[in-house]
């Protein structure tokens, strides 16, 4: 099983020509702002605090970089869907996610991050549709799991392997996976999955339109 023995903190990028130099393999965490990305990623890491828990929801505008065990990245996306971001800053939170995902980065994969308790938003089918069009294998990540009855999120686990059928089987969703920062669930298998990932050989690079 992979280990997380390191984590640091790399570089925020809010321009993609800050994007860093070295072309590591990278794990992209990506959801809606309050979903827990923070804190799931401190819970991979077994960090209290590497990424901030924000205060003010959706003020996050950086893609932010940690360098991983000094050999790949996580990198953690903007929250998305904050009511109170002005317009303007929407497009431009937008226009630098999908600038982002049209390098068509072959050594890229995602966690696609959902409230366990929620539908998925507009948004975050916006998302998926993305990286489904953008072909970056992905796995759709139930959050805040601990909050859920053990029989509603089974039940609930149905409802999204239903729903996502296509990007389950003919898609680039490799799994839905519940997860918990309080009982750890969900852990292993992200980590059997990055694992997995970089052992892989690089993708065929699809050609942005
Ligand atoms: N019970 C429980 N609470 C969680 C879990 N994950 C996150 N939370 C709580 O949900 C709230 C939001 O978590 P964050 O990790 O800050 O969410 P975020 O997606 O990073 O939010 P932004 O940075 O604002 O986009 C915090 O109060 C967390 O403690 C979980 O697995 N279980
Ligand atoms: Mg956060």
């Amino acid at each position: 099983m992979l280990k997380i023995n390191t984590a640091e903190f790399l570089q925020g990028v809010v321009d993609l020509r800050q994007l860093p130099k070295n072309e590591l393999r990278e794990t992209l965490f990506i959801g809606r702002s309050n979903v827990g990305k923070s804190s799931l990623l401190n819970k991979m890491c077994n960090r209290k605090s590497l990424a901030r828990s924000s205060v003010t929801p959706g003020k996050t505008r950086e893609i932010n970089y940690y360098i991983i065990n000094n050999s790949f990245y996580f990198v953690d996306l903007p929250g998305y869907g904050y009511a109170k971001v002005p317009e303007q800053m929407r497009a431009g939170w937008k226009k630098l996610i999908e600038d982002f995902l049209k390098r068509g980065n072959p050594i890229g994969i995602a966690m696609q991050l959902i409230d366990s308790r929620q539908e998925p938003t507009p948004l975050d089918l916006m998302m998926m549709d993305w990286l489904e069009y953008y072909e970056v294998p992905y796995l759709l990540v139930l959050t805040k799991a601990d909050k859920l009855p053990v029989s509603k999120l089974a039940k609930q686990l149905e409802v999204y392997r239903d729903r996502f059928k296509w990007n389950l089987t003919d898609g680039c969703c490799r799994g839905i996976v519940p997860f918990s920062i309080v009982s750890g669930e969900g852990r292993n298998e992200l980590l059997k999955y990055i694992e997995g990932h970089l052992k892989e050989k690089p993708r065929q690079k699809k050609e942005a339109v």
